[in-house]
């Protein structure tokens, strides 16, 4: 296993900010991910910390329903949403010259998840969950609240990875038609598909509302599919290493930022030391007023779908820059 070898772009002659920001928008296409070491400032992060103990205590009962066996709560999603020190980490001026660079727009949190341990989350890429319109419209941005190394468990990545995904829209209907058969009019549904989706966009330029989801399959193909998933993870390992991409160990310090691309696949890594924390929050985030669809549209993207129109706070300069969510909750992680 590789571990980062990042480089300092912050410092001598690469230290203008617009040169600096190029730097990572560059990394981030060709490497799938950047690291920006020493973005947030350390008692920012205390703030947000300090939210998160007083929130957890105010919400005890709650709290101790999402435990895990380890003793460590839940993934708690939305958090930025109650706190605005959560939200704050955003609003980061390094931070945002990239992800608005990225786009070519002004770029917004879509929704977060905030981890009190490592994940141990197997190598995978977003996009079937954050499967947006048009493709790629996504980054996942991640906060290390405290240090992260091998031992509590920090993030794997397999740079170039999401350079081999230009090319896979076979490889997901082959996933899809193992799992859901094409209704006995699998060649005309295909063509009406593709012929559906040029109507939806021009139907969605003018916000009609459209045909169900997965029309055409056997039965309708929700927004979280574990199956299609799994499968197309473990292709998605077995394809990035077969062509001889190594997995690169990222230890990070409380206050780098880390941000991947929509099609990096990456992961947590085992938490060797078990009872050990990992504080750790994760934005994703979209161009402001991207429309945000999972399964359906990922595994069938030639299906028609119904637009999903998202609305993005306006109420103040600050929420602008997010998406409206219901308030924060936790999810259950095992
Ligand atoms: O924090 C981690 O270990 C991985 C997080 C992740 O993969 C995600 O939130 O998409
Ligand atoms: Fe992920």
């Amino acid at each position: 296993m590789l571990v980062d070898k990042e480089q300092d772009y912050s410092q001598g002659k690469h230290a203008d900010p617009e040169t600096v920001a190029a730097k990572h928008i560059s990394r981030i296409v060709n490497d799938g991910y950047t690291l920006i070491r020493g973005a947030v400032p350390q008692d920012d992060i205390d703030r947000v910390m300090d939210d998160y103990l007083s929130w957890t205590e105010k919400n005890k009962a709650l709290t101790a329903q999402f435990k895990k066996s380890s003793g460590f709560n839940s993934r708690l999603v939305n958090f930025h949403s109650v706190s605005n020190h959560a939200f704050n980490l955003f609003q980061n001026q390094k931070l945002l010259a990239v992800t608005d660079g990225f786009f070519n727009q002004e770029s917004a949190v879509y929704t977060s998840l905030f981890f009190q341990e490592g994940t141990e989350q197997n190598i995978h890429r977003d996009a079937p969950y954050f499967c947006t319109f048009p493709e790629q419209k996504f980054l996942g941005v991640w906060f290390a609240l405290e240090d992260a190394t091998s031992l509590n468990g920090a993030l794997n990545v397999l740079p170039g990875g999401q350079l081999l995904a230009l090319n896979e829209y076979a490889k997901r209907h082959e996933i899809l038609s193992k799992h859901y058969p094409l209704d006995g009019q699998s060649s005309r549904n295909l063509f009406v598909g593709s012929l559906n989706r040029l109507k939806s966009f021009v139907q969605q330029l003018r916000k009609v509302e459209r045909l169900p989801e997965g029309a055409g399959w056997s039965r309708q193909i929700g927004f979280v599919e574990p199956t299609l998933w799994d499968d197309y993870q473990a292709w998605v390992l077995e394809d990035c290493l077969s062509k001889g991409l190594k997995v690169r160990h990222i230890e990070a310090k409380k206050g780098d930022i880390i941000i991947w691309h929509p099609m990096l696949p990456h992961g947590g890594s085992k938490i060797v030391q078990k009872g050990n924390t990992r504080y750790s929050m994760v934005m994703h985030v979209t161009p402001v007023g991207t429309q945000v669809h999972g399964s359906y549209l990922f595994f069938a993207p030639h299906s028609p779908f119904t637009p999903r129109p998202m609305a993005y706070t306006q109420s103040t300069e600050l929420m602008h820059r997010s998406m409206f969510t219901s308030g924060c909750s936790f999810m259950k992680d095992e």
